[in-house]
C-alpha cells in the first residue's frame, strides 16, 4: 500500500514557520535542491542503460577522474540553484574556484551560499553502488548588494542554516536538517513526490558497527590502530561488525539509522585525511549532531573548525556519541604517550 504520509513540499511549508529566517527563500532553496535531486536520480538510475557511465576523460580539482554523471550532476545543481535566484555563490567539489552568482539585474541581492559535493562516491557508479549528493547552506556574511566574497564560503560549519544529502540507493532519499532535527524523505519515482519516511532521525547513543577503509590500517596513527583493535577484541559487547561501502553518503546513512562510527583518519599518506571539510564533513556533522550524534577530527568538533580554503581536507570521526568519544580517547592516549616518549628521549 503506497504510504500517504506528508510530502516534502508540505513539510517544508509547515516547518518554515519554525525557522528564524523564515522568509520563504530557504524553502525555495530547498525546493530547488529537491527538483535537481529528481533529475539526477533519474540519470543515475538509467546510468547502466545509456552511455553515461564511464569517464569524460577529464579530471576534477581533486585530481580524480571525472565521471560523466559527476559532470551532469554538477551542472544540474548549479543551473537549478542559479535559476531560482536565491543563491549568490556556490562551492562545488567539481570546481576549483567558487561560482559567483550576481542574480537578477546583477544586483547581488541573493542571501545564501551553497557548498556541495554534487555526486559523492562517484567511483562506485560503474559498479552500481549507492552514490549521493551532499550540501551545506549558509547565509552570506558579506553585505547584500555587493559581490560574494571568499569569506562567505569559509564560514565554520556551526554557521550552517541547513544541510543534508540525497542518497541514490535502492530508493532515492533526501535527508536534511534546518537545525530543528533530522528528517528523511523517500522519492516515489512513479509520481515524482518525496514522502516523509524517516521522521526525527536519532542516532543510537551506542552502536556495534565500525566503518573505515582498513586497507589504510598500516598508515593510520597509533591511536586509530589501537581503537580498531579495540573494536575487534572479543570482550564485553565486542567484536563489533565492520561495514565500509566506500561511499560516504551510504556509510553515513547507515550510521544515522543504525548507529556506529564512520572514520576517515589522517595517515602517513594523507596528512589531513581525504574528506573535504566544506562539502562533506560539515554537512554530515550538522546532521549527526542534530540527530544526537557526534562528529570530530579526533580532537576538535568538526563544525568549530575555521576553514582555511574551500577544498580543505580534515580527518573525520562521526556517529554514535559513545563510540566517537571512545575513539577520541584512544587517539588522545596515543598522543600523550608519544609526547611522554619525546620528553624522556
Ligand atoms: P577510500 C568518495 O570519493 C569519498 O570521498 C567518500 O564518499 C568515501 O567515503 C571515501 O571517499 C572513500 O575513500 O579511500 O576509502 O576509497
Amino acid at each position: 500500500m503506497h504510504k500517504t504520509t506528508q510530502t516534502l513540499g508540505e513539510f517544508i511549508i509547515e516547518n518554515q514557520r519554525d525557522f528564524e529566517f523564515a522568509n520563504g527563500e530557504l524553502s525555495r532553496l530547498l525546493n530547488s535542491i529537491r527538483l535537481a535531486a529528481k533529475v539526477v536520480s533519474y540519470e543515475v538510475r538509467r546510468a547502466g542503460l545509456v552511455d553515461i557511465t564511464g569517464t569524460v576523460g577529464a579530471t576534477n580539482v581533486q585530481g580524480e577522474e571525472q565521471k560523466k554523471l559527476d559532470v551532469f550532476a554538477n551542472e544540474c545543481f548549479i543551473n537549478t540553484l542559479t535559476n531560482r535566484d536565491i543563491v549568490c555563490g556556490i562551492v562545488s567539489e567539481e570546481n576549483e574556484e567558487p561560482i559567483h552568482i550576481t542574480g537578477a539585474n546583477n544586483r547581488n541581492q541573493n542571501k545564501y551560499v551553497v557548498l556541495m559535493d554534487p555526486l559523492d562516491g562517484s567511483s562506485n557508479i560503474d559498479v552500481n553502488i549507492t552514490v549521493g549528493t551532499i550540501f551545506g547552506i549558509y547565509q552570506r556574511v558579506s553585505p547584500v548588494g555587493t559581490p560574494v566574497t571568499m569569506e562567505d564560503f569559509l564560514q565554520p560549519g556551526n554557521m550552517q542554516v541547513a544541510a543534508g544529502y540525497i542518497a541514490y540507493g535502492t530508493s532515492t532519499m533526501i535527508v536534511y536538517t534546518t537545525g530543528q532535527g533530522v528528517n528523511g524523505f523517500t522519492l516515489n519515482p512513479a509520481i515524482g513526490t518525496y514522502y516523509l519516511s524517516h521522521p526525527n532521525i536519532q542516532v543510537p547513543e551506542m552502536g556495534r558497527i565500525y566503518s573505515v577503509n582498513e586497507g589504510g590500517y598500516v598508515h593510520f596513527p597509533k591511536g586509530v590502530k589501537n581503537y580498531i583493535k579495540y573494536c575487534q577484541r572479543e570482550e564485553e559487547d565486542r567484536p563489533y561488525t565492520s561495514r565500509y561501502v566506500g561511499s560516504m553518503v551510504a556509510d553515513i546513512h547507515r550510521t544515522l539509522l543504525q548507529g556506529g562510527i564512520y572514520m576517515y583518519p589522517k595517515s602517513s599518506e594523507r596528512e589531513a585525511g581525504k574528506l573535504r571539510l566544506g562539502y562533506e564533513c560539515n554537512p554530515v556533522a550538522f546532521l549527526l549532531e542534530q540527530a544526537g550524534g557526534r562528529a570530530t577530527d579526533g580532537f576538535r568538533r568538526i563544525m568549530d573548525i575555521k576553514p582555511e580554503h574551500i577544498h580543505q581536507r580534515v580527518p573525520f570521526f562521526g556517529g554514535s556519541t559513545q563510540m566517537v568519544e571512545k575513539a577520541e580517547s584512544f587517539i588522545r592516549e596515543a598522543e600523550d604517550d608519544a609526547r611522554k616518549t619525546e620528553i624522556e628521549v
